[in-house]
């Protein structure tokens, strides 16, 4: 039994947002109030009172017209300056990088809110089996990597995780059984990233059923909000973290703490220390990694999605892609620029996307499937913090060395591309450690090698190793 004034109360948070709600014209939301139980009517509040509305306003008075959804004008973008894979200097900046790991200022952190959806996978994407022998999960490779580096560097490095309403439990869950992986429970924070609502093409927020709005996460851009209100930032400069290694769920060749490139962001005359990023030569014009471009005088990544046919295709004189710079979301950034960042009010850009979104009919009441998009998505990318800096350094790196993510069931970027990426790395490493690989008589390798992080983070420490076998066998399947 609902007390008389438990009621009232609810009634009167009834009235608060429904005139908040009808003052910017979404007080449809509240259609069904009258056939909803108390639990639901609880629910529905609480998501009311979550509604960035002041967000939402601004973005649906930025679609006066059609032409808003049309794609930014390439005219003014140029390629952007890319500091290339052996910069002068390197040992140097290796050694400022080392400096700081061993002095406690790195973290790393992983945006890990996405659905692999395109894989196929129910679970949270970092609980997908990886490697190529020993099938580790993604989240084990990264905290092999981190593990690694604290013991090879001598420093404490902490790990925050971002997840989304949709997989929070999963993956808090998925941790607690494999027990943090060594890493130490207290030392790995996870936080939950922000959502928004789909919207009508006419700007009206859409209904999942009558008692809840329908919503998606707000995207890696989230990630701002998402770490300065979850206090991880404040953590951060309470322990006297001031970089942060940032990089996606999705790719276990990642270097999860690479001194070279720390060092370089924290000093390289290019950068001004807030937001560095890696790049990779793109695939062909057509590989789904957004580019590295300047317009006025700014860094900035545009979306595969984004980018004009002309530029994407168009070439050097000597074959290359003029904008070839792809990004593989590995960036360094400054705590103290996200936390400017996050002050200041109107947040990252919002990207919007059209999608078929289950909605519910409000003369009806009945959910309709769509068969055509009849919503719009709305998500921030991390990347649009580039141009925010002052000076933003792209450092150019290997993709065989780096980059083998895992996105899709099958073909390009999928778990067999990966793991074959990461057994050729290893058999690399190997050989440039005086180990011979036997090959058949084409010449090609066909043993599978995997190797943890925890032997070895690069082939120069593999190099030091006196445990290494002689030779490997022509078709030896080896974990080391
Ligand atoms: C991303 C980049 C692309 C390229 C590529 C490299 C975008 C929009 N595109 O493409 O330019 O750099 O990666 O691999 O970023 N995530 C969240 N919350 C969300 C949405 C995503 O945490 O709301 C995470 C997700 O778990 C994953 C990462 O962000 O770790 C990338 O997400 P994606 O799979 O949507 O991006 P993708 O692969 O299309």
């Amino acid at each position: 039994m609902t007390s008389p004034s438990a009621a009232s109360s609810i009634e009167s948070r009834y009235r608060a947002t429904h005139d908040r709600l009808a003052r910017v014209g979404q007080a449809h939301l509240l259609t069904f109030w009258d056939r909803l139980d108390e639990r639901e009517r609880e629910g529905l509040l609480a998501q009311c009172d979550a509604l960035p509305l002041e967000t939402i306003q601004r973005e649906i008075a930025s679609w006066t017209t059609e032409a808003t959804f049309e794609k930014p004008s390439g005219s003014a973008l140029e390629p952007a300056r890319v500091v290339g894979s052996s910069p002068p200097d390197a040992n140097r900046y290796r050694s400022i990088g080392e400096q700081m790991i061993r002095d406690g200022r790195v973290a790393c952190f992983t945006v890990a809110g996405g659905q692999g959806t395109r894989l196929g996978w129910e679970g949270p994407k970092g609980t997908f089996g990886a490697t190529p022998l020993l099938n580790k999960s993604l989240f084990e490779v990264f905290a092999e990597s981190i593990l690694a580096a604290r013991r090879r560097w001598r420093g404490e490095i902490r790990w925050y995780l971002m997840t989304s309403p949709q997989n929070h439990h999963a993956t808090q869950e998925f941790f607690r059984q494999h027990r943090w992986f060594q890493l130490g429970e207290e030392t790995v924070r996870f936080f939950e990233q922000g959502t928004l609502p789909s919207l009508s093409h006419d700007g009206k927020i859409l209904l999942s059923s009558q008692g809840s709005i329908a919503l998606n996460p707000d995207g890696h851009g989230g990630a701002v909000r998402a770490l300065a209100a979850s206090g991880s930032l404040a953590e951060m400069k309470r322990l006297g973290i001031d970089t942060i290694s940032y990089f996606q769920v999705d790719n276990p060749l990642v270097s999860a703490v690479d001194p070279l490139f720390l060092g370089l962001h924290l000093e390289h005359p290019e950068s001004s220390a807030e937001v560095s990023s890696k790049a990779v030569a793109k695939r062909d014009a057509g590989e789904r990694v957004g580019v590295f471009c300047r317009r006025d005088q700014r860094t900035m990544v545009v979306e595969y999605s984004d980018l004009p046919a002309e530029l994407a295709t168009a070439q050097n004189a000597d074959g290359s892609l003029v904008h070839g710079a792809g990004s593989i979301a590995i960036h360094a950034i400054s705590r103290a620029f996200l936390e400017r960042v996050a002050s200041d009010g109107s947040g990252l850009p919002l990207h919007k996307a059209f999608k078929k979104v289950p909605c519910v009919d409000l003369a009806s009441g009945l959910i309709v499937q769509p068969t055509q998009p009849n919503a719009v998505k709305m998500e921030a990318f991390i990347f649009d913090a580039l141009p925010i800096a002052e000076r933003s350094l792209v450092f150019e790196t290997r993709r065989e060395e780096e980059f083998a993510p895992i996105k899709n069931a099958d073909g390009e970027d999928s778990a067999a591309t990966s793991r074959s990426a990461q057994s050729q790395r290893a058999v690399r490493w190997l050989e440039a450690s005086g180990v011979v690989v036997q090959r058949d008589a084409r010449g090609l390798c066909a043993a599978i090698i995997e190797l943890s992080p925890l032997t070895a983070l690069d082939a120069s420490e593999l190099r030091g190793r006196g445990d290494l076998p002689k030779s490997i066998a022509v078709d030896a399947r080896i974990a080391l």
